[in-house]
């Protein structure tokens, strides 16, 4: 009997994943065929051949873009090289990409950028927000772009147990943002598991030197 219920029991489970990895399937497309379409405005930018996870641009043209992202169970087109930011000057007739320096001292070989945003303060000056996962760790990085020499001067590093799994920034002050959380865990385990659960635990997030908080949660 005991044997009986225990078997009914492993079914039931072995049913329960099936149907988990099944609707996981459907979510993510895996069995949809994609069709090349023919774009005639577009082309090839030098220097983002292997893709750019974010953008943001100033008012001025210019355009900013986090490259080089490496992420559990994602595949990269360049995963010996660390991750960077490139900059481009959409007011150009054939803009291309440049990468910024970064002031010494941050760890460029860990760097593995994501989300971005730029906040420009009442004195002009540019703040450059990344969410960074420096061996698929979580934390925001501010930095002041500094235009005559094209580069990034790194002020902080900011990290945070209300920022387990940040994806994205909006920049709303020289140290105050808004980070959307994609997951509640921040180990590469549960946030697959997460994931495959299909559960919604992300949130919104409010940063300021003073104060930090929820100010949204998902579902
Ligand atoms: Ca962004």
């Amino acid at each position: 009997m005991g044997r009986l219920v225990g078997l009914s029991l492993l079914g039931i489970a072995l049913g329960l994943l099936g149907e988990r990895l099944l609707a996981l399937r459907n979510r993510l497309k895996a069995s949809t065929e994609i069709e090349s379409v023919d774009l005639p405005n577009c082309y090839l930018i030098k220097g983002i051949e292997t893709g750019a996870e974010d953008i943001d641009i100033l008012p001025n043209g210019l355009a900013f873009f986090s490259v080089g992202l490496k992420c559990p169970g994602l595949h990269s087109f360049a995963p010996d090289k660390p991750g960077g930011i490139l900059m481009m000057d959409l007011n150009d007739e054939n803009p291309r990409a440049l990468e910024l320096r970064i002031s010494r001292g941050f760890n460029l070989a860990s760097f593995n950028p994501h989300g971005i945003s730029t906040f420009i303060d009442s004195d002009d000056t540019v703040y450059l927000f990344v969410v960074n996962h420096p061996e698929f760790k979580n934390t925001v990085e501010i930095f002041k772009f500094q235009e005559e020499d094209n580069s990034l001067l790194h002020l902080k590093t900011i990290k945070h147990e209300l920022l387990p799994s940040v994806n994205d920034v909006i920049a709303v002050g020289p140290a105050h943002f808004y980070a959307t959380n994609d997951h509640y865990f921040s180990d590469p385990f549960l946030k697959y598991l997460e994931t495959y659960l299909n559960l919604h635990w992300t949130n919104v997030v409010y940063y300021s030197p003073n104060e930090v908080k929820v100010v949204h949660l998902c579902c």
